[in-house]
């Protein structure tokens, strides 16, 4: 027998969609948003199975998104924030703690949970990083759908 290769897109079947968003810099995480719910529609995602709920700030992400995964029938989640090293003098604990927490998150409920969290020197690379054209937030949507996808093609 040869070797198996499973398919992967970032278009699954009738996935359900959360997304959370730190409200902390929301001038760009809501654009990371915008950008998010771009490539969710763009590939198929029907609204009726998007949900978006927002929380203080990037270190409430982990927490906020296991509620999500606890209360509502998910196939993932896209944690959306911005931390900036001007803005914090907690810079490296906030980025520490939300990284962390996402990735514990993603082991222990076993559903992809997309990382979509900004951490840069200042606001201009923030900007730089959510228009049209490599917005992070619609990035981190593309990932979470290949996730999914892969989830869905090892079970068939
Ligand atoms: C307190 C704080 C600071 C100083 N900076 C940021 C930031 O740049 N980005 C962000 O998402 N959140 C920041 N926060 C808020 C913390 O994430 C958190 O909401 C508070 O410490 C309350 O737990």
């Amino acid at each position: 027998m040869g070797v198996r290769y499973i398919e992967t897109n970032t278009q699954p079947k009738h996935a359900r969609v959360g997304i959370v968003v730190s409200r902390w810099n929301s001038n760009i995480t809501d654009r990371m948003l915008e950008g998010a719910l771009k490539v969710l529609k763009g590939n198929g995602v029907e609204d009726k199975n998007i949900i978006v709920a927002h929380c203080p700030g990037s270190f409430e992400l982990p927490l906020a998104v296991q509620f999500m995964l606890d209360s509502k029938p998910l196939d993932g989640v896209i944690a959306l924030g911005v931390v900036i090293r001007g803005g914090t003098p907690h810079f490296e604990y906030v980025c520490e703690a939300v990284t962390e927490g996402i990735l514990n998150v993603n082991q222990k409920s076993g559903k992809p949970v997309a990382f979509g969290v900004l951490t840069t020197d200042d606001v201009k690379q923030a900007l730089e990083r959510v228009g049209e054209e490599g917005n992070k937030g619609g990035e981190a949507a593309l990932a979470l759908l290949e996730m999914i996808s892969l989830k869905q093609n090892l079970n068939n």
